[in-house]
């Protein structure tokens, strides 16, 4: 399940999730010898999507896999194959045939087969969860670092003229919005082609153009509209509009909300009215799925953030999954969406890697490309605690922030410092995230106090001082069901203080328009025997989680509940 609705009506379209052929190939084989030797007549099965990790015997397992399955088609048709998300390097065979590689976890990518033939196929990717220090995540993450194929696979089936995307953009003047959508149709026919392109929303019909195709080429049309009277997306107000284009045979449903998102004198407005963020950290793992996280979580994960009184989450530290963003849009809930981009550990040379640059940039342009629409997503997140002293640091982000802007000016993008009185970036970012530990990391809570004044005059220096300032992360551990008299590190009650005194500092300084608590729930952390990374993650989880990892709420989610409940 992809979506929370049908994104075709007149397309057919299904999908291939289910039980796959699976094997590993710890010595790296299938590069070398044909792959289709290594699936025995009694292969293992695995169920798509999953992670591998999760399953008897594979929890440490990282390295290649071959996945296996079979499609039928009933005639010749176009066949698209779209892969919602594979960890983390993924090679596509079809019949045999490699068809492409792709690289990159949490974002969508797909495999066009023109006429293929009517019979039975079959499909193999080779999957590899091998991470470095060029990667996005590099091999170095304060996460469970799973393997395979998270997402769904789907299978559609194009006419010859298909609707390759739809991009919406509005302009809002009071309750008037401006509409253009820009369509791209493309022929995969041998001859040339006519078709007419509808396009429809709620109340609105788009004027029809006719377009003239030549055989195997592929155009692109905007179609314009006014609509009255319309209702504004917000904060629990989740008023969406679904378009509909079809061309000739074919067509693509999707959805948006209309809002504006903006910063005025420190502040964040949204439909021009001031914005106090609310919110928590979010990994979407889960220890018995992984990232393969259900519909059926999700949904009460939302349930559980509403309860909590957040306004927003951040998607920690990677593009969510599709169905996770619909819910989002779907009951009035903000996203801070950001790519993998986790830096503590990283060195210079990785921020200075003309490879790891060009995969983060690729990383944005499809996390934006593919998410685009979802009125929910108010910030692009550049990157997470790299050293952001350095001139390394600074060039990246000239990179990461120029490609953001280039693809939308609609949202804010922000990032999340942990050298906030050194940092040399400040300037490139609307909106400016704050990740500091007193009270766990580093000395007592207070620490907020001195920090934050020494940050002030750092961002003045650099001519930053008016930027909202949210703080991204804080926060301590505290394990589940350790609760006693006197807050003892680690126990839930030493966690809850940490959590209500920092949240009292932020709430009281006027400078701070937000607040992101680390951590929903507790997530699997990659500790290994032979590494000497996160050692003091108690479980082998990172424990800050105001959930344990199966979502029971500890000491803290019921003291942030109330103070995230009250009013400032
Ligand atoms: C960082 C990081 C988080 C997590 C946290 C912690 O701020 O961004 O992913 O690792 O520290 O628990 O230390």
């Amino acid at each position: 399940m992809i979506r929370t609705f049908g994104q075709h009506i007149l397309r057919k379209t299904r999908t291939l999730d289910g039980l796959w052929d699976f094997v590993t190939d710890p010595s790296n084989l299938g590069t070398t010898e044909e792959w289709y030797k290594k699936f025995p007549a009694d292969s293992r099965k695995l169920v798509v999507p999953s992670c591998w990790n999760n399953e008897l015997g594979l929890f440490e397992y990282i390295g290649a896999a071959w996945y296996r399955t079979y499609f039928d088609t009933t005639q010749d048709s176009n066949i698209r194959l779209i892969f919602e998300g594979i960890l983390h390097h993924a090679d596509i065979y079809v019949d045999g045939l490699h068809l492409g590689y792709h690289f990159g976890g949490y974002t969508q990518f797909s495999t066009l087969l023109p006429h293929l033939a009517q019979g039975q196929h079959e499909l193999i990717i080779r999957v590899d969860s091998t991470l470095d220090w060029q990667t996005l995540p590099t091999d170095v993450a304060d996460w469970y670092s799973y393997g395979g194929i998270i997402r769904s696979v789907e299978l559609q089936e194009l006419p010859d003229v298909y609707i390759d995307t739809m991009k919406i953009d509005y302009h809002l003047t009071g309750d008037q919005a401006d509409i253009s959508l820009q369509v791209q149709v493309n022929s995969l026919s041998n001859t040339d082609s006519e078709v007419e392109v509808n396009a429809s929303t709620n109340g609105l019909v788009f004027p029809a153009v006719t377009v003239q195709l030549l055989a195997g080429q592929s155009t692109q049309l905007t179609l314009r509209g006014t609509l009255a009277n319309i209702r504004r997306w917000d904060v629990g107000q989740p008023e969406l509009y679904t378009f509909k284009v079809q061309a000739g045979e074919d067509d693509l449903i999707d959805r948006t909300g209309f809002r504006t998102v903006s910063v005025d004198n420190g502040q964040i407005l949204l439909n021009g009215k001031k914005l106090y963020l609310q919110g928590v950290n979010r990994h979407e793992e889960h220890p018995e799925w992984g990232f393969a996280f259900p519909p059926k979580l999700m949904l009460k994960d939302l349930s559980i953030l509403q309860d909590l009184g957040c306004n927003i989450v951040r998607g920690s530290h990677y593009p969510q999954s599709q169905f996770w963003m619909d819910l989002l849009d779907e009951h009035g809930m903000l996203l801070w969406s950001e790519i993998p981009m986790w830096g503590c550990f990283m060195s210079v040379e990785t921020l200075a890697s003309p490879l790891f640059a060009e995969r983060g940039v690729k990383m944005l342009d499809e996390m934006i490309t593919r998410d685009y629409h979802h009125p929910s997503i108010i910030f692009w997140g550049a990157h997470n605690e790299i050293d952001t002293r350095t001139t390394e640091a600074l060039e990246l982000t000239k990179k990461f922030v120029g490609k953001i802007r280039s693809m939308d000016e609609s949202r804010l993008v922000t990032y999340a410092t942990m050298h906030p009185v050194e940092d040399i970036v400040l300037s490139y970012f609307d909106v400016i995230g704050i990740n500091k530990y007193y009270g766990w990391y580093e000395g007592n809570v207070n620490g907020f106090r001195d920090m934050l004044q020494n940050y002030y005059r750092n961002a003045e220096a650099q001519g930053a001082g008016d930027k909202p300032l949210i703080m991204s992360e804080f926060g301590a551990a505290g394990i589940f069901g350790d609760a006693g008299w006197e807050p003892r590190l680690f126990s839930e009650d030493y966690q809850a203080d940490v959590v209500q005194q920092a949240l009292q500092i932020f709430r009281e300084d006027p400078r701070i328009v937000g607040t992101l608590i680390w951590h929903f729930a507790d997530i699997r952390v990659d500790v290994r025997s032979d590494r000497p990374y996160f050692r003091d993650r108690a479980r082998s989880f990172n424990n800050k989680g105001l959930l344990n990892e199966y979502r029971k709420p500890k000491l803290a989610y019921r003291i942030v509940k109330e103070i995230y409940r009250s009013k400032r």
